[in-house]
C-alpha cells in the first residue's frame, strides 16, 4: 500500500491510498492440488481489488464450501467460509446489514447450482450489490469426484461411472433468465482477461455474476484442463459482441458447454437502483422519526 497527495493547487486533501495485489494476499499458504484453476483465480482476484483500490478491511468475503469456497481465506479480506449452498443468503444479510461494504461471493458449481441454486434467481431479483464469483469446474472437487451439476452429459465421474445421462445446467443462461444485470466468463489461464471481467463485475453497479472455468486436476476431464480451455477459447470481444445486448448474449450463452466464450455477456446500460440503495433511503427517512420520538 502507498500513499499519494493531490497535485492541483488545492488545499491539502487526505492522501489516496493505492494498493497492489500483494495488499490482498492473506498468509495462509493455499491446500489447493499443484495445478488446481483455483490458484489462478484468486491471482486474478488480488490483482482486481488492486485496481479497484478499496482497503482489505473495507471487503467481505464469503463463500459455501468446497474446494473453491476456501478462497475467502487466502485474501485479507473479512472473510467467512460459511454453509454448503449457503454463500448468497449469507452474502445478502452482511450487505444488508452494512451497505458501505464491498461483498464479494465465491463458490463452486455444486455450491450455486445444485444445494445452492434456489438462492441464485432471488439474490437477482433483489439486486443487492454483490459480485457473485462461481468456480465452475464440472465436478464436486472436495468430495472426490461427483457429478455436479455442471458435468457434462456422457462424463465419467465417481457417480456416473457409465457416463452421466442428465443435461448439465448452463450458468450463464440460468442468470439472464433470471434478469442478472451483470454476466461474465473467463478462464484462469486468460489471466488479463479474467482480472478484467473479475473488476469490471465489481464495478457494476448490482448483482453482478462472473462464471470462471476452473480446471480440477485431480478429478476433472482431462479434455477440461487450461491448455485445452486456453486454445478453445473466444473472446466476445474479438466477436464484436454488443454486451448491451441481452437477446444476443442468451444466445452466446446457449453454446455452453461447446463454445468457450470468455468476457462480458450482457451488462445492462441502464442499471436499476439497487437493493440496498433503498435500504439507505428508507433508514434516511425514518431517521428524523426516531430522533424525534
Ligand atoms: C449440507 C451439505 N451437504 C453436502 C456437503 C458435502 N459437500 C461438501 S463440498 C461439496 C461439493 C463440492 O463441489 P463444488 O461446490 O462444485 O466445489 P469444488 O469443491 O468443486 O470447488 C459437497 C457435496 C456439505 N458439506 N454440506
Ligand atoms: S480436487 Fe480439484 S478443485 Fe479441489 S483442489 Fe484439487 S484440483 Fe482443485
Amino acid at each position: 500500500m502507498s500513499s499519494t497527495t493531490a497535485d492541483c493547487g488545492c488545499p491539502p486533501a487526505a492522501p489516496v491510498e493505492t494498493y497492489t495485489a500483494k495488499d490482498f494476499r492473506s498468509t495462509l499458504k493455499p491446500i489447493w492440488c499443484p495445478g488446481c484453476g483455483d490458484y489462478g483465480v484468486v491471482t486474478g482476484l488480488y490483482r482486481a481489488l488492486a485496481s479497484i483500490g478499496r482497503p482489505p478491511h473495507e471487503i467481505a468475503f464469503v463463500s459455501g464450501i468446497g474446494c473453491s469456497s476456501r478462497i475467502p481465506g487466502y485474501t485479507t479480506a473479512y472473510g467467512f467460509n460459511t454453509v454448503h449452498g449457503r454463500a448468497l443468503p449469507i452474502a445478502q444479510g452482511i450487505k444488508m446489514a452494512n451497505p458501505d461494504l464491498l461483498v464479494l461471493v465465491a463458490g463452486g458449481d455444486g455450491d450455486g447450482f445444485s444445494i445452492g441454486g434456489g438462492h441464485v434467481p432471488h439474490a437477482i431479483r433483489r439486486n443487492l450489490d454483490l459480485t457473485y464469483i462461481v468456480m465452475d469446474n464440472h465436478i464436486y472437487g472436495l468430495t472426490k469426484g461427483q457429478l455436479s451439476p455442471t458435468t457434462p452429459r456422457g462424463a465419467k465421474t465417481s457417480t456416473s461411472s457409465y457416463g452421466s445421462i442428465e443435461e448439465p445446467v448452463n450458468p450463464l443462461l440460468y442468470v439472464l433468465a433470471y434478469g442478472c444485470g451483470f454476466v461474465a466468463q473467463a478462464i484462469p489461464s486468460d489471466m488479463d482477461g479474467m482480472t478484467k471481467v473479475i473488476e469490471e463485475a465489481i464495478r457494476y453497479p448490482g448483482f453482478s455474476f462472473v462464471n470462471i472455468q476452473s480446471p480440477c486436476v485431480t478429478f476433472g476431464d482431462p479434455e477440461d484442463q487450461a491448455k485445452v480451455q486456453k486454445a478453445k477459447m473466444k473472446k466476445l470481444s474479438d466477436l464484436g459482441h454488443d454486451p448491451a445486448n441481452r437477446l444476443r448474449a442468451m444466445e452466446l450463452a446457449q453454446t455452453y458447454g461447446t463454445d468457450l466464450y470468455t468476457g462480458v455477456f450482457y451488462r445492462n446500460p441502464n442499471p436499476p437502483q439497487t437493493y440496498d440503495h433503498y435500504i439507505r433511503e428508507r433508514q434516511e427517512a425514518l431517521r428524523p422519526k426516531q430522533a424525534a420520538a
